[in-house]
């Protein structure tokens, strides 16, 4: 059965000042099990007018849809999709604190997200979070970003469009975004490869340029395939401890905090239900919400169609410099 987007976008507050772009938020609604984007995309791609039929949306409560900068240079819209089961409103002020899950593909992000906060939200090898999703935690007073995992694999279907130049201008994109409108950052990385310690060295020097006090970051190695206690310890010692000055947490196994600037805390859990899971995921996963439930920084009043609205104003003159100019 499809069901409407009852929101049609509010094109005054809406339009992005100076590059020309509408905001256009909607409502979504749950039903059959035909993934989001397909239907989205289509839907989009058959009309051009603010409204919309969708037939899935997931258990998120909001999904911006930020595919493609290439595909957003055409169209300049860009959809803030509200579930209509949800009763986040992104048009009001909710007191938050914004946690985001970042890293590549597949690495756990949106299971990781189900073991910190009892969710069920779609997760494994067949499910690819699109977009950013976010999910509202009321009683935690928390507002969660899931986000694409970058470096998934691109269309080579015929298009006119240079997908791979288009998927890495837009990771970047979506990189600036989160890190803009987080309060804090958790990266999960399976193997702590160079190229994930890099991306984790890029929030650091943005956060050392940044006016704001830095923020903590939080680095979750997911050993998914560890059984073994004592691998996963070696694991740890291999890729954390002895590759970075820090500190061992007195408060428990597989948590170490690198002293970088900011602080960097890795935490690690392993296979579901094995003997190194078993001995260190509920563990690990309760320490990092606490961590998260305790930091100094206060959960802080957000509209959230507001906070992105300013912030893309900010970054698509940057992406799409030709954008400005055609203003
Ligand atoms: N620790 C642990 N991780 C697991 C287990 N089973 C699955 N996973 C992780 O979950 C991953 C896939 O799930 P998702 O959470 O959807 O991954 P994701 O990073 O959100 O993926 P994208 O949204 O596509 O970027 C697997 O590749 C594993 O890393 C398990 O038993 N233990
Ligand atoms: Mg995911």
């Amino acid at each position: 059965m499809p069901h409407n987007i009852v929101d049609v976008p509010d094109s005054e507050a809406g339009l992005l000042v100076g590059v020309g772009v509408s905001f256009c938020a909607g409502r979504a609604s749950m039903s059959t099990n035909m993934p989001l984007f397909q239907q989205l995309k289509k839907n989009l791609a058959d009309q051009d007018e603010e409204t919309s039929v969708i037939e899935r949306c997931t258990d998120y409560d909001c999904i911006l849809w930020m595919m493609s900068l290439a595909d957003f240079a055409k169209s300049k819209k860009i959809w803030l999709l509200r579930a209509l089961s949800s009763d986040f409103d992104p048009e009001t002020i909710h007191d938050v604190r914004v946690i985001s899950v970042v890293g590549l593909f597949n690495k756990g992000k949106t299971f990781l997200l189900n073991k910190l906060f009892g969710l069920r939200l779609p997760s494994g090898k067949t499910q690819v979070t699109q977009g950013l999703s976010f999910v509202y935690l009321k009683e935690r007073r928390m507002l969660l970003i899931d986000s694409p995992g970058v470096q998934s694999t691109v269309s080579y279907k015929a298009d006119n469009i240079d997908r791979v130049i288009d998927a890495q201008s837009t990771e970047a994109f979506i990189f600036e975004l989160v890190s803009q409108v987080s309060d804090h950052i958790i990266f999960v990385v399976n193997d702590f490869t160079s190229f994930e310690q890099k991306y984790v060295q890029m929030f650091e020097q943005k956060e050392q340029i940044r006016s704001k006090p830095a923020r903590e970051l939080i680095v979750m190695h997911n050993l998914c395939t560890t059984v073994d206690p004592t691998e996963a310890e070696n694991l740890f010692g291999k890729q954390i401890t002895s590759r970075y000055d820090g500190v061992e947490s007195h408060l428990g196994n597989l948590f170490y905090t690198a002293r970088r600037n900011p602080p960097v805390h890795h935490f690690a859990i392993c296979k579901e239900l094995s003997e190194a899971g078993e001995r260190f995921n509920s563990s690990n996963i309760r320490l990092l919400v606490e961590h998260l439930e305790h930091a100094k920084k206060l959960p802080e009043p957000i509209i959230l169609k507001e906070l992105i609205r300013q912030r893309l104003e900010d970054l698509i003159p940057r992406f799409l410099p030709q954008d400005r100019r055609c203003c």
